[in-house]
């Protein structure tokens, strides 16, 4: 066998990698959905959340909740063979904020992750990505004892384009994590073809 091919002679694939960043406001889970489909070990840059924090803190529906990122999230997920996404999970503290903007650097697109129960925490990631014209969906995280809302709920509250999606999804669950992904590409594929046909007329 010739190194680097495969078995059947065919030349391996070489897949196309996207940059894909995963936003929203605190503790909505966004390090929990990169570790949730990586592939890899994802990296991550947890530092425990102090008692003096507390006051600005507000974990609130997330009691549980212990450590929160400072810098970002990294992950790897393979959806084809010839189509690899690199995951960035933005930090969602406000303090961190100015981490956005590198993280944000030839990113294909974005998925804002949103709580029924705060969903005023996503509006400032909404507003980032508009006004960079930057793709992207809305993934609400179900937690459970939220209050399940209709998909076009939601995107009235969110004030939404018509045309952004807005998906259901469990940010623990791989293959649900998945779909919004996949969703996400598809819109920012249509998103791009949609600038084209502007500017061409
Ligand atoms: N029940 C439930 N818990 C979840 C879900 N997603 C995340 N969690 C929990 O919610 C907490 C917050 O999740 P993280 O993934 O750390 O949230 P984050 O958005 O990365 O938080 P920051 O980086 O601090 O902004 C963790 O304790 C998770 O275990 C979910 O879909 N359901
Ligand atoms: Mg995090």
């Amino acid at each position: 066998m010739i190194f680097g091919r495969s078995e059947r002679g065919k030349p391996p694939v070489e897949p196309v990698t996207l940059k894909i960043l995963v936003a929203g406001g605190f503790g909505v889970g966004k390090t929990t959905l990169v570790g949730a489909v990586s592939e890899i070990r994802p990296l991550r840059t947890e530092e425990l959340l102090t008692e003096a924090g507390r006051p600005v803190d507000d974990t609130a529906g997330v009691e549980g909740k212990h450590t929160t990122t400072v810098a970002m999230d990294f992950g790897r997920i393979t959806l084809r063979e010839d189509l690899v996404l690199y995951l960035f999970g933005t930090p969602g503290q406000e303090r961190f904020w100015f981490m956005w903007d590198e993280l944000s650097e030839g990113a294909l697109g974005a998925v804002v992750l949103a709580d029924t129960r705060r969903l005023e925490d996503c509006f400032a990631a909404i507003d980032y990505f508009e006004r960079r014209s930057i793709p992207f969906l809305v993934g609400v995280n179900c937690f459970e004892g939220a209050d399940r809302y209709p998909a076009e709920s939601v995107r009235q509250a969110l004030d939404l384009d018509d045309d952004v999606p807005v998906l259901l999804t469990d940010a623990r669950d791989r293959e649900s994590v998945k779909e919004v992904l996949i969703g996400l590409v598809r819109h920012a594929m249509e998103y791009a073809a949609d600038r084209r046909r502007a500017v061409t007329g």
